[in-house]
């Protein structure tokens, strides 16, 4: 790190020269690597957009000019060159630094960022009140073709080019989302990428002409005429300038000189403006250019990790054999592919697969179309980004009356990512209408079975699951409708507990039964319609009783089963469950235990609640 060691904010950085900056592109690349093999986290995106970075830096003045970064999991080389160096090791980590832009961490960061394609709204609005304020700096827009699969940002984009607000976004086109983009925009990009191709073709296209003598000058007098349609096919960006966005590009997103030169000529200009640059994603680490998309979100590399099934595996490979089962079943993912484990689907039934694009609102409506066509639609998200398509689960889906499926993923406590991230209100969200069969399992054979069950049921069917292991617990009964599962028969504390929870709180019961505490665990299953008449019949038997669900504390089961508890007057209840809106990061276990949603966690709650002490 012989450059980078002496870089502590963006002014050391202005005093290198252009060969340094090279120099400096190495040895942050490198770095990263190191951290990312360690910690895991966003590689090959960060590696990608090191030299746009550098030349970001190098131009403007942050935090007087503000950088906005889409999604933001592209910010690595921001966060180590503006002052974040020295706690890069623990980015990601409990008490370290975000791997997403975050104010409260830095002045340098502008918004809290993480999820996609708001960047131009946020730069937008910021823009309108730095006029409205008399105020003068300039607004950089970070944001990938990826993002730009996002409807919000062309309404942004919309937006900004009838307002002419002054702000320089830059395009980072590396012809991938988390997997390969898809969609018409990007076959559009595709298109601009080849354009150095164009521009010399149409010259030596006029050149070839020219020769021709009056033939050819009659030919190329018509196509003059023709001027509209032949601009449409060789000028590039016409999309953004029609939109009234000035266009410069696409220039090569790796050349720092070349980078610097084109920012500091656009930097004055006054307007919507947009830089193309195109960028290779994993640039400079063989195996991260090779599989992209494996290194887009990667776990530790540099030592060997415990591979265990994932909730989202086992999701994947039921899928296939639901497919196989019934052929209305089709599969819809917004760009995540991979992290939903929908990959194997796609490869045995592409006609079947539907990747629509960072897009959850269109991929809910679209399913909504399906279903009303015959279609049982599959519709897999993480549960952060479902939360935008509220709107359309009420009325494309609810008021349609169609049944369309939402395999939830991520719902509940999710590691590494931060506020962002959490999948905490999903519970709330899907009970607005009251017609959702909401599930949740405890374990990978549960999964299956929900997803056996939710083939046979009328209704529209969720089924939320973590981020965690779906190994078994090896107790499976039939899921019954609407019928909650006993998983230990006690006396001496009534416990309710949902999905992956049930696991955790099945080994704190076995645990505390060595201490002759002997609790009742009740598995809920379903989060909808709530199992009232059997809670109802059993809970009098207790004094005490523990409600422990993965989610926000209002808006979860313990608010729906609040009905049921209200009379019981003698009935000490405990409430576990996410207090926080914005739960901060760590792993996955530090998150549970926070909660006290973890075994140790539920033992605790126990023996406090009941008055008991054990002592091992
Ligand atoms: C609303 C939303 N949906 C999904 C995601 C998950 N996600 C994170 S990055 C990403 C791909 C972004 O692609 P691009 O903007 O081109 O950036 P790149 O990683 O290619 O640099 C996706 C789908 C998200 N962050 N937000």
């Amino acid at each position: 790190m012989a450059i980078l060691k002496d870089i502590n904010s963006p002014d050391d950085l202005k005093k290198l020269n252009l060969k340094d900056l090279n120099e400096l592109s190495f040895e942050i690349r490198e770095y990263i690597k190191d951290v990312i093999g360690r910690n895991g986290g966003h590689l090959s995106s960060n590696l990608g957009t090191v030299e746009l970075t550098i030349s970001v830096l190098y131009t403007f003045n942050p935090p007087f000019d503000k950088i906005i970064f889409d999604v933001g999991h592209q910010c690595y080389t921001y966060k180590i060159l503006t002052g974040r160096k020295d706690e890069f090791p623990k980015i990601r980590r409990r008490g370290g630094i975000s791997g997403y832009p975050s104010p409260r961490e830095s002045v340098y960061d502008t918004f809290f960022v993480g999820h996609a394609s708001n960047s131009i709204s946020l730069s937008l609005g910021l823009a309108s009140s730095r006029d409205l304020n008399n105020e003068n700096y300039k607004i950089v827009d970070i944001i990938g073709d990826g993002a730009l699969t996002g409807g919000e940002a062309w309404e942004a984009l919309n937006n900004l080019g009838q307002s002419k607000k002054d702000i320089l976004i830059i395009l980072n086109d590396n012809g991938m989302s988390i997997s390969k983009n898809v969609g018409a925009f990007s076959r559009y990009f595709s298109k601009l990428r080849a354009e150095k191709f164009y521009r010399e073709s149409s010259k030596k296209l006029n050149e070839i002409l020219k020769k021709r003598g009056k033939f050819g000058e009659k030919l190329l007098n018509s196509i003059n005429k023709f001027k509209l349609v032949i601009k449409q096919a060789i000028i590039p960006g016409i999309i953004f300038e029609e939109l009234g966005i000035m266009y410069f590009g696409p220039f090569d997103g790796h050349n720092i000189p070349l980078l610097v030169d084109v920012l500091n000529k656009v930097k004055d200009l006054n307007g919507p403006r947009i830089v193309h640059v195109i960028t290779k994603k994993g640039k400079g680490i063989d195996f991260a250019e090779e599989e992209p998309d494996v290194y887009h979100s990667s776990p530790p590399f540099l030592e060997p990790t415990d591979k265990v099934e994932s909730f989202s595996q086992t999701f994947g490979d039921e899928m296939v054999k639901i497919g196989r089962k019934d052929d209305r079943v089709v599969a819809i993912t917004a760009a995540m592919e991979l992290g939903t484990g929908l990959k194997k689907f796609k490869e045995n039934f592409p006609d079947r697969f539907f990747d629509v694009g960072i897009a959850e609102g269109h991929a809910v409506s679209f399913a909504g179309g399906l279903a009303k066509g015959g279609k049982l639609p599959f519709v897999a998200i993480y549960s952060t980004f479902l939360q935008r398509a509220i709107d359309q689960i009420l009325l494309d889906v609810s008021l349609q009356k169609v049944k369309v499926n939402f395999m939830v993923d991520r719902a509940g406590l999710v590691p590494e990512d931060g506020e962002t991230h959490q999948g905490i209100f999903d519970l709330a969200y899907f009970s607005f209408p009251n017609d959702f069969v909401i599930m949740a399992p405890k374990d990978g054979d549960e999964l299956r079975e929900m997803m056996n069950f939710s083939l046979k049921e009328k209704r529209s069917c969720i089924i939320r699951y973590p981020k965690d292991s779906s190994e078994n617990l090896g107790l499976n009964s039939p899921v019954i409708p609407y019928e909650p599962e006993i998983l230990k028969e006690g006396e001496d504390v009534l416990i309710i507990s949902l999905g992956r929870l049930s696991y955790y709180a099945f080994k704190a019961v076995e645990e505390l039964n060595e201490f002759n505490i002997f609790p009742t665990l009740i598995n809920l299953r379903f989060a909808n319609p709530i199992p009232t008449y059997t809670i109802n019949n059993c809970i009098d038997k207790y004094k005490f009783i523990i409600i422990a669900e993965e989610h926000y504390y209002l808006g979860g089961i313990f608010t729906k089963l609040s009905p049921i508890l209200m009379g019981k007057e003698n009935l000490k209840i405990k409430h576990l469950s996410v207090t926080e809106s914005f739960p901060p990061i760590g792993i996955r276990d530090e998150l549970l235990k926070r909660y006290k949603l973890d075994k140790e966690g539920v033992k605790e709650v126990v023996l406090n609640l009941i008055g008991k002490k054990v002592t091992s």
